[in-house]
C-alpha cells in the first residue's frame, strides 16, 4: 500500500500508527505542503482536495483520514470496527469528534503555533479544550473511547490529543484522557511521531 504523506501531519499519522499496529507495510510518498505540491495537477488527480493523506491500495484511491482507517479495518482488521449497530454508532460519534474538536480545535491551534497557518489561535484552542473535556469525561468511564476495546475511533482522535501541547494546551488536567494515552501507547506495533506528548510525560 501506498501513503501520500507528511511527517509533521498527524492525520498521516493515524494511517502510519493503524498500519504499524495491524502489523501492514506501507511505501511512503512525502508530499511538500510547504512547496504547494499538494496543489499540483499530478496530486490533484489522485486526491481532488489536495489533502494528505491519501491511501492506495490496489485499485482503491481512498482519501479522508476516518475513511482510510475505515477502509484498513473493514480489509484487513474487522474487530477494530465493530458491525453491532450500537457499538457501531459510538465509533461514528468518536470519529465525528476527531474531524471536529481534535481537527478544528486542537490540530488548527497546533498548526497556527507552530507552522504559522492562518487559523485563529484563542477559537481553535476553546474549541480544542471542549473537545478534551468531552474525551475525559468519557474516558474517566471508559477504557476505551467506543465498543469497550480499541477501534478506529482511538486511533482518529489520539495524534492531535497528543500533539495538543504543541498549540500550547497542556494535558496534565486531563487525567483520563492521560491514562487512555497510555493504553493506546501500550499496544503491540505502536509507533510515535515527533512531537508527541507521551502518556509518561504526564505522570
Ligand atoms: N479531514 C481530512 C483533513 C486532512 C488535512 O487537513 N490534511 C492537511 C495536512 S494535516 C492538508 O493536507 N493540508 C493542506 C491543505 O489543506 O491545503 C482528513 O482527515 O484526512
Amino acid at each position: 500500500m501506498k501513503l501520500y504523506d507528511a511527517e509533521i501531519s498527524g492525520n498521516c499519522y493515524k494511517v502510519r500508527l493503524m498500519c504499524a499496529l495491524l502489523g501492514l507495510e506501507l511505501e511512503l510518498t512525502p508530499i511538500n505542503l510547504g512547496a504547494g505540491e499538494n496543489r499540483g495537477d499530478d496530486y490533484l488527480a489522485v486526491n481532488p482536495r489536495g489533502q494528505i493523506p491519501t491511501l492506495v491500495d490496489g485499485d482503491a484511491v481512498i482519501w479522508e483520514s476516518q475513511a482510510i482507517l475505515t477502509h484498513l479495518a473493514r480489509t484487513r482488521a474487522p474487530e477494530w470496527l465493530p458491525e453491532e449497530t450500537g457499538a457501531l454508532v459510538e465509533v461514528m460519534q468518536w470519529l465525528a469528534v476527531a474531524e471536529n474538536e481534535c481537527l478544528y480545535g486542537m490540530a488548527r491551534a497546533r498548526a497556527a503555533l507552530k507552522l504559522g497557518r492562518p487559523w485563529d489561535v484563542e477559537q481553535s484552542q476553546a474549541l480544542g479544550r471542549a473537545g478534551l473535556e468531552v474525551l475525559d469525561g468519557r474516558l474517566a468511564a471508559n477504557d476505551w473511547l467506543a465498543a469497550g476495546r480499541p477501534t478506529i475511533a482511538d486511533i482518529a482522535c489520539y495524534p492531535y490529543v497528543a500533539l495538543a501541547p504543541e498549540g500550547d494546551l497542556p494535558l496534565a488536567p486531563y487525567r483520563a484522557v492521560a491514562a487512555w494515552m497510555g493504553r493506546i501507547e501500550a499496544l503491540p506495533g505502536y509507533v510515535a511521531m515527533s512531537g508527541l506528548t507521551r502518556a509518561a510525560d504526564l505522570a
